[in-house]
């Protein structure tokens, strides 16, 4: 799994405005706009809800330690949001312990193995992961104008592309799936065929053929330069959640606005809306 780099989020906070609205050139959508596509909310009903509760972050000394800024990042997403957020002015247990006792509703804190939304009430876990992987498959649907009935490229089966191929299946797509360890592809396939039984679902076996053929693409590799200048063809729209990008920057050039790629911000505007649906459901 990929550690997070402070050079991979020192300039979210200050371009936060400016990357919803390039969001919205790319997909119609802004940031909320797409984390509640994920999460099969409509904005409105996020924006009432989210007056209702606050969400402390906590910053997690344990393993490799604390990431400069990373904490006010992701507090500073939630506040663009519109959530009431704020930092725990201590670490680790004190920090959660401080953040209980001071009637907080939901917690979000990352280890280097996990980042997690906790709604205290609910008693649900968000997992970045599956936010991320979902709130990029929402805007793979958006650029595509609808994925139903389309065939989806999902590269990468881990955590990200899993959860991210789930939501593609249940949008209607039909996904083909591609991982270097083709055992990880078999996996999500009988995960995401069993949830979704009408699931039209393919194991890919060779990158550059089955880029030939797929328009959309969900790249979820942790590898860089998955996606090289050769392979891009004119009509390809790809989101691209993997850190670090798995599309080569000759690659992003070619696509240009048909190219989505963050490091923080879907995946964590996926993590707040979640906190406030009672359950994740998706009909379109
Ligand atoms: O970057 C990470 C892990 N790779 C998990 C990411 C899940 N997609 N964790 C962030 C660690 C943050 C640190 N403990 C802090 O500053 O609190």
């Amino acid at each position: 799994m990929t550690r997070l780099q402070p050079d991979d989020i020192c300039h979210i906070t200050s371009n936060l405005a400016d990357y919803s609205r390039d969001l919205e050139l790319k997909t119609g959508r802004s940031l909320l706009g797409i984390a509640c596509l994920a999460c099969g909310m409509d904005e409105e009903t996020f924006k009432n809800r989210q007056l209702d509760k606050s969400i402390c972050v906590v910053p997690v000394t344990a393993g490799m330690g604390i990431i400069s800024r990373f904490s006010d990042t992701v507090a500073a997403i939630l506040t663009f949001l519109g959530c009431r957020a704020a930092v725990a002015d201590q670490t680790d247990v004190t920090g959660v312990a401080h953040a209980f006792a001071s009637g907080y509703d939901a917690l979000m804190m990352a280890d280097d193995n996990r980042f997690v939304a906790i709604d205290l009430h609910a008693r649900q876990v968000t997992d970045n992961a599956d936010a991320t992987g979902r709130g990029f498959a929402a805007a793979l649907d958006l650029m595509a104008g609808g994925i139903r009935g389309r065939d989806v490229l999902v590269l990468g089966c881990g955590p990200v592309g899993a959860a991210g191929a789930g939501l593609l299946a249940s949008l209607g797509a039909r996904v083909a799936l591609l991982d270097k360890d083709r055992h990880a592809a078999v996996q999500v396939k009988e995960t995401v065929s069993d949830r979704y039984r009408s699931a039209d679902i393919k194991i890919e076996d060779h990158l550059e053929t089955a880029l030939s053929y797929h328009r959309f693409i969900l790249e979820a590799t942790p590898a860089l330069d998955t996606i090289n200048g050769a392979l891009v063809s004119q009509d390809m729209r790809v989101a691209a959640p993997g850190v670090p990008l798995g599309v080569s920057s000759e690659a992003a050039a070619l696509l240009g606005p048909h190219l989505v790629h963050d490091t923080l911000e879907i995946g964590v505007a996926v993590m707040a809306v979640s906190l406030f649906c009672e359950s994740i459901r998706i009909d379109r």
